[in-house]
């Protein structure tokens, strides 16, 4: 009796479907091994006679194979749905602390930064591979102290954005640029 409350555990709070499907292959699993577990089912019923009778002892010599079997089918799902919560809690942390680098290529011209939208998740280390492929002089600026410097029409530069958490403009700095439409757009996923 005491043995079959823990079936009433075995829907996890998450992923049901999943459980209901583990917990069926292991169920088929231990039907294809029964003599073992006959073995093993008469073992447990000598050792429990040979003990002090207590209260636990004469339940679980009371036990039928069909009970044994279910708990150890239940023992089974329980373990299942804990290493698929083990790995789903593993990549879900991964994803938010690891950090992931990504070069984005920024093309400036007169007067355009290309793209000029770049979707990117949330914590992702940004390098922006920056190209003048222009006429004029351009750079590429994100804040105060965070730019190319200027690059000559062919020059290239790479500007080190840092991890991404809010979305923001980059631009051009040289006078007049950016009103002429060297803007360009960094998404960050909410
Ligand atoms: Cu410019």
């Amino acid at each position: 009796m005491g043995r079959r409350q823990p079936s009433r555990v075995e829907p996890g709070p998450s992923g049901t479907h999943t459980n209901a499907r583990h917990f069926g292959s292991a169920q088929g699993a231990f039907q294809g091994s029964r003599p073992g577990l006959l073995a093993f089912a008469a073992v447990s019923e000598h050792s429990s006679q040979t003990t002090d009778e207590t209260p636990s002892s004469r339940v679980k010599a009371g036990l039928s194979l069909d009970e044994i079997l279910a708990g150890v089918v239940v023992l089974w799902a329980v373990m299942i749905v804990g290493i698929v919560s083990f790995v789903v809690i593993f990549f879900g942390d991964s994803e938010e602390t690891v950090a992931v680098r990504r070069e984005v290529r920024i093309e400036l011209s007169d007067f355009e930064i290309q793209p000029d939208v770049v979707d990117v998740a949330r914590d992702v280390e940004l390098v922006f591979l920056v190209e003048n492929v222009g006429e004029g002089q351009h750079d590429l600026t994100i804040g105060p102290d965070r730019t190319t410097g200027r690059l000559k029409p062919g020059e290239s530069a790479q500007l080190v954005a840092g991890p991404t958490r809010e979305s923001y403009s980059i631009w051009c700095s040289i006078k007049g640029h950016r009103a002429l439409g060297m803007e360009a757009r960094i998404e960050v996923e909410r």
